[in-house]
């Protein structure tokens, strides 16, 4: 581009900027229930929408559907729709149980049996008036319709002349939560809990009731509240009330309370010596302890347990079984309507590592299926979709086929665990889909995970879906703003797994960024390839999460899954990797599918290559489908990912001024912030395995840095070198820290052509303090400050590591020959100021129009102040 097309494209940039209206600042508080008003096109396809609505009953689900309706429809079309007593002589929106809208309507007959929860929006004319017709079987039927009729406005889609019955797929359509009583959340990566605080429920449950109104507009029709991992307090008589006032706030949205609870809880500060479900003692305290639950909250929906299982106590210490304390819970709760949900999450965390046949994948399997039909009726087995947890790629649990007689759900993790942890993206939902779509060929059948889990397969009474949210007090709900959208996929899929997922995906965009094209596009094609990219950098094939399992689950720690009882293992040595999991050589897991799945993963020739390495063990060099050897495929897969991320950065920059400033700038600091750790998990893996192996890159990239300066290798005043542990967390395995009072510096001189360059300065982030960095340039006529920034990130780790290695980027530093660059660190408390390297890299682009400072320095931080908890919707005065 010549210097006239240059200054050209600036000012025409420059102009679009500025008449582009200013978009209103968002915290993503509202999540997918912005009901922004419609542009003046969209508008007008509604504006002979009813100005009348007729709700023919007062309960408060009703009342709750009636302010939804209003606040969406004035949102959305600037509309009051007034309340009338009877139907009008001009058209209303009419809201009812099926036969209260018979009455007045007498000739409508839905198209099909209107089931739990079902709605069908329809219209029917009186005296030649066509009215809009929202009804369902129960109340929450008739809200589940109205928050699906404001999504199809919000989406433009056509609402006239609708004819659309709508059922849910299960009528399980829970969420777990794992919050602790004083406010943490177990694996919760969003601010602290909106359900306790000290030791109680916490005072202000704003947040709680606008939690309960966004499940409801998903259909979602059940909580539990606290961590698996319980806390007995819980059931004390005192706490009773405060659940209560929970439920209170929960049911004006047709949300279920259930908590977790501890099986030992009889014993634990309860009187009782003993806690053995066969015990009458004990049997008779649940029963007490049930009433108690149901005179303080008559609607209660259940009991959900974690037992024998990473240090839980069980119905194994007194040498019961699973079923023996699964219907001891159940029985009371059984004329109540209430349901015990059963993990299957029983494993032993001792596991010898040195014996090949153990394998923790075999454990749900081999604890639950011998005891299939030995539970009560209003007991589901809650599975997680694989049989380890939750990691980025599994099979799905054999389980799920191996229970006939007996109710299922599946357990699906929401929060980003093993996933990046809500600072990567990582849309889900693609990975659910293809679990739900897995044909487990029970009974040589077509049986779908879906349809066992719904009940269909088997003929079972109950079942459905879980998701682990652990949604917490930042605005924005999951603390990345994309990540809502697993939320929101989730529940879609519970509703009906037959919908697709990049529908799903366009839908949550749609509601939450808005209809124009480019971002739904742009948004939508990012979360959908989000997975297999976490996946390709992060540990592909099926060799699970190479993560550190032993601490944060979240940075590379690739042995950290070896030589200890926790099973998580992938065997990679010298000469290969993979667990043999086969019936002929291996642990035998793969005989727990039904025999066509079964034959599938036995044979290394039919295994799909993204699940090679989770059924067998083979040698670097073994060709993949693809083409490829397995090791090159390693190289290749994380080479690519790391690319992908960089290249998310680049489209989010394209929604720059169609989106507001305050999302814009939160995501793009996350997107940023992915693509560094993402040559982190990179190096790590791929150095990992070249010196495992002693195979190299056929492409030559991995171990080679030519643009890197290392720290250690810098002329440093007061900095001194430290060793990484593990090695392959820092580049070339030592890093610098400043352990003075003072700052520290360290100078290196790039010897480089004269230009613009892109430094990257690569440092660690420690939890336990906010350490300084200001990069100069260094010169005959004296030095220059280009940028600086503060290591303020909340990382899970107060070490040096694959948790804490963070890359700050500064943008066309112009450089001339004899020019160092100079770090200086300035510590604070804990945090040393770690330094691992800098890589220079030259511009390419050379319009000058990008930043010349990282927005990670400048962004607003993405975890939002907690001063004041924004309240979100319309006022729904009758329902604080
Ligand atoms: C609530 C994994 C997680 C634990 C979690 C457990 C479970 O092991 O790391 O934090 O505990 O799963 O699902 O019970």
């Amino acid at each position: 581009m010549n210097r006239l097309a240059l200054t050209l494209y600036s000012a025409a940039f420059s102009i679009m900027l500025l008449l582009t209206p200013a978009l209103r600042a968002e915290t993503g508080a509202e999540a997918w229930l912005r009901y922004a008003r419609l542009d003046g096109n969209a508008s007008r396809t509604y504006q002979n929408f009813p100005a009348k609505a007729v709700v023919l009953g007062d309960s408060a689900l009703l009342r709750s559907a009636r302010e939804e309706l209003f606040c969406g429809i004035s949102g959305m079309l600037t509309k009051s729709l007034h309340i009338e007593p009877n139907l009008p002589p001009d058209a209303a929106v009419v809201l009812g149980a099926f036969p209260s809208v018979q009455k007045i309507i007498p000739g409508l007959h839905p198209p099909a049996d209107l089931g739990e929860d079902a709605f069908w929006l329809t219209n029917a004319r009186v005296h030649g008036v066509r009215h809009l017709i929202i009804t369902a079987q129960n109340d929450r039927g008739v809200l589940y319709g109205v928050f699906s009729l404001l999504s199809k406005i919000a989406q433009h889609q056509p609402v006239f002349g609708l004819n659309e019955l709508q059922q849910p797929y299960a009528r399980v359509r829970w969420i777990d939560q794992w919050d602790n009583l004083d406010g943490t959340i177990e694996r919760g990566y969003a601010g602290r809990s909106i359900f306790f605080e000290n030791g109680a429920v916490r005072a202000d449950l704003g947040r709680a009731a606008d939690y309960a109104r966004l499940l409801a507009s998903v259909g979602i029709n059940g909580c539990a509240i606290n961590n698996v991992n319980a806390d007995p307090r819980l059931l004390r008589d005192d706490f009773l009330p405060q659940l209560a006032r929970v439920a209170k706030i929960f049911r004006l949205w047709g949300v279920q309370l259930a908590i977790s609870v501890d099986l030992a809880s009889p014993k634990t500060g309860a009187g009782l010596d003993t806690f053995d479900p066969a015990d009458p003692r004990v049997a008779a305290w649940w029963r007490n302890k049930v009433e108690q639950i149901y005179a303080a909250i008559p609607d209660f929906g259940g009991l959900v347990i974690k037992a024998d299982s990473e240090d839980r106590l069980g119905p194994s210490f007194y040498g019961r079984t699973q079923a023996d304390a699964a219907n001891v819970l159940a029985r009371p709760l059984q004329s109540r309507g209430g349901i015990v949900f059963y993990r299957a999450f029983v494993y032993n965390h001792h596991l010898d590592w040195r014996d090949a046949k153990n394998d923790r994948a075999k454990a749900a399997y081999d604890y639950f299926h011998p005891l299939d039909g030995k539970f009560e009726n209003n007991v589901i087995i809650q599975i997680k979709h694989g049989p380890i947890d939750f990691q980025t790629r599994e099979p799905v649990s054999p389980l799920f086929s191996g229970l006939e007689h007996t109710n299922q759900a599946i357990e699906l993790q929401i929060t980003q665990e093993y996933t990046g942890q809500q600072r990567h993206l990582c849309f889900l939902i693609p990975m659910w889909k293809e679990v739900l779509d897995f044909d487990l060929r029970a009974n040589d059948k077509h049986s779908p995970v879906m349809d066992a889990v719904a009940g269909t397969t088997f003929h079972r009474p109950a079942g459905g879906f879980v998701g682990v949210a652990n949604l917490g007090l930042d605005d924005n709900w999951l603390a990345h703003p994309l990540a809502m959208a697993n939320l929101y996929g989730f529940a879609r899929l519970a509703w009906n797994p037959n919908l697709s997922v990049s529908n799903i995906a366009q839908e949550w965009t749609t509601l939450t960024f808005g209809s124009d094209p480019q971002v739904v596009k742009t948004i939508s094609s990012m979360l959908l390839s989000s997975w297999h990219t976490y996946e390709s950098y992060t540990g592909p094939l099926g060799a699970q999460t190479l993560t550190d399992i032993l601490g944060s689950h979240y940075g590379p720690g690739i042995e950290s899954s070896e030589e200890n009882g926790w099973g998580q293992w992938h065997r990679a040595d010298h000469n290969g990797i993979g667990m043999d999991r086969t019936v002929a050589s291996g642990t035998g897991f793969v005989g727990q599918y039904w025999p066509q799945a079964a034959q599938m993963y036995e044979s290394l020739a039919t295994t799909p290559d993204e699940l090679l390495l989770f059924f067998h063990h083979v040698p670097y060099t073994y060709l993949l489908h693809n083409g490829k050897t397995v090791l090159q495929h390693i190289y290749d897969s994380h080479y690519e990912g790391a690319q992908a991320t960089a290249d998310y950065v680049r489209q989010w920059q394209t929604l720059r001024s169609r989106i507001d400033d305050q999302r814009y700038a939160a995501v793009l600091t996350r997107l940023e912030y992915q693509a560094g750790h993402a040559i982190v998990w990179r190096d790590a893996i791929c150095n990992w395995f070249l010196r495992t192996s002693g195979i190299p890159d056929a492409l030559g990239r991995v171990g080679r840095h030519p643009s890197r300066f290392e720290a250690e290798d810098m002329q440093l005043t007061d900095y001194s070198p430290v060793e990484v542990i593990p090695w392959e967390n820092a580049s070339a395995g030592q890093a610098i820290e400043c352990r003075s009072s003072q700052p520290c510096t360290a100078t290196f001189k790039p010897n480089l052509a004269a230009g613009r360059y892109r430094i990257d300065t690569q440092y660690f982030d420690l939890n336990d303090g906010e350490a300084k960095f200001r990069l100069y340039v260094l010169n005959q006529s004296g030095s220059r400050l280009v940028d600086e920034w503060t290591a303020n990130d909340h990382l899970p780790s107060a070490k040096i590591g694959g948790d804490t290695s963070t890359r700050h980027c500064t943008f066309a530093v112009l450089l001339a020959p004899q020019d160092e660059v100079r770090i200086e660190g300035i510590p604070d408390r804990s945090d040393h100021a770690a330094l691992d390297y800098v890589e220079i890299s030259s511009v390419l682009d050379p319009t000058g129009m990008r930043r010349t400072r990282s927005h990670a320095a400048n962004a607003p931080r993405t975890r939002f102040s907690k001063k004041a908890n924004p309240r979100i919707g319309c006022s729904h005065s009758s329902n604080q």
